[in-house]
C-alpha cells in the first residue's frame, strides 16, 4: 500500500490507508468495488465499498455507515472482514468505513476527541454534528443551535456533505435497503428508533425482536455485554439522526444504530489490542442480524 504500512486490525489507520485498503481490495477482488458518494468541505472523497456478487441488482441492500463521528476510532474497523463474503448471496452490502473523513483526520492531527465535521460556522466555532443534520425531527430536543456545543445540529437539514452523501445512498437504493446500520463508539449498545422522540414506533416490536438475537450471538462470542431497545431510551433523546431517518424517510425497518465497546474505561481510545475482537463479535451480531432478515 502506499503508506508503506499495510492494512491490519492491529492498529488504527490514517484516512489515506483506509481508501488505499478499500482500492486495493476492489482492485484484486472481484466482488468489491469502491466509489466516492461525496466531497467534504475540506475535498476529500467520502469512500464507499460495496460488496456484490453482481448477479442482481435487485437483490436487497445492507448500509453499514461507520465513524460518522470523528474520535470513535474503533467504528471504523468494522466493515472490512473477508467473512462478509459468506452474506453475499443474500443482498448488496455497501459500506462507508469513515462516514466523516474531514473530522477523523483532524483527530489525527490536532484534536484526538473531535466529534463533528471540520465546516465553519458564523463566529469561531468549527464544525456540524452530521448525525443531528438529518431531516428527521430536525433541530427538536438533543441537538444544540450553538455552533460551539459538539451536538450543533447545522443550518439546515442537510448543510452537511456527511449527512447528504448518506441520503443520497439511500435513494439511490429506495426500495432495496432492508437494514442501515450506523456505527459508533462507545457505550455497547444495540439501539433502533425512535430517537427524536419516546415514544415507539409501530414497527418497534420487530425491531426489537432482531436486536435481542443480534445481541445474542455479540455476547455469544466473548461475553461482551450490550444493552439494546430504542435510542431515546437507551441512550437519550437526539433528533435529526441518520437512524431516525432511514426509518423515517426511507422505511427501513432494520435501522440500528451500535456503539461498540467498552463502557468508558478507555472510552473513544479503545486499545488496538481490542480493535480485532470487537470487529469479531460485532460482526457476529451483524451476521445474525441478516440472517433473521433473509428469513423474514
Ligand atoms: N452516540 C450517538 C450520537 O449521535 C445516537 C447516539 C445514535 C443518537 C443514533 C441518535 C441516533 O450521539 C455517539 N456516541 O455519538
Ligand atoms: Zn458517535
Amino acid at each position: 500500500l502506499h503508506s508503506g504500512r499495510a492494512f491490519d486490525f492491529e492498529n488504527y489507520h490514517r484516512y489515506s490507508e483506509i481508501e488505499a485498503f478499500v482500492n486495493e481490495l476492489a482492485a484484486t477482488n472481484p466482488l468489491v468495488s469502491s466509489s466516492i458518494i461525496g466531497t467534504t468541505y475540506e475535498g476529500r472523497g467520502i469512500i464507499m465499498a460495496t460488496l456484490s456478487t453482481g448477479s442482481s441488482a435487485t437483490k436487497p441492500v445492507m448500509y453499514f455507515e461507520c465513524a460518522m463521528h470523528a474520535r470513535e476510532w474503533v467504528a471504523t474497523k468494522y466493515g472490512s472482514d473477508a467473512e462478509i463474503t459468506a452474506m453475499l448471496d443474500y443482498a448488496d452490502w455497501l459500506i462507508t468505513p469513515v462516514s466523516n473523513p474531514d473530522g477523523y483526520e483532524y483527530t489525527w492531527t490536532t484534536d484526538r476527541l473531535w466529534r463533528k465535521n471540520r465546516t465553519p460556522n458564523e463566529g469561531l466555532c468549527y464544525g456540524t454534528d452530521p448525525n443531528r443534520n438529518f431531516d428527521a425531527g430536525f433541530g427538536g430536543p438533543g441537538a444544540s443551535n450553538n455552533a460551539c456545543s459538539d451536538t450543533y445540529h447545522g443550518p439546515s437539514a442537510f448543510s452537511t456533505e456527511e449527512a447528504s452523501a448518506f441520503r443520497d445512498v439511500l435513494a439511490a437504493n429506495s426500495g432495496r435497503t432492508v437494514a442501515a446500520i450506523t456505527i459508533h463508539s462507545f457505550s455497547q449498545l444495540w439501539m433502533s428508533p425512535y430517537g427524536y422522540q419516546t415514544a415507539l414506533p409501530t414497527d418497534y416490536a420487530e425491531m426489537f425482536r432482531v436486536m435481542e438475537i443480534s445481541v445474542n450471538a455479540l455476547t455469544a462470542t466473548y461475553g461482551t455485554q450490550f444493552q439494546y431497545g430504542n435510542i431515546a431510551d437507551t441512550i437519550y433523546i437526539a433528533s435529526g439522526s441518520s437512524t431516525d431517518y432511514a426509518y423515517m424517510a426511507e422505511g427501513v425497518v432494520y435501522a440500528y444504530a451500535l456503539e461498540l465497546r467498552d463502557t468508558g474505561a478507555y472510552g473513544f481510545e479503545l486499545p488496538p489490542d481490542q480493535i480485532l475482537v470487537t470487529a469479531i463479535e460485532t460482526f457476529n451480531g451483524l451476521k445474525a442480524m441478516a440472517k433473521e432478515i433473509a428469513a423474514k
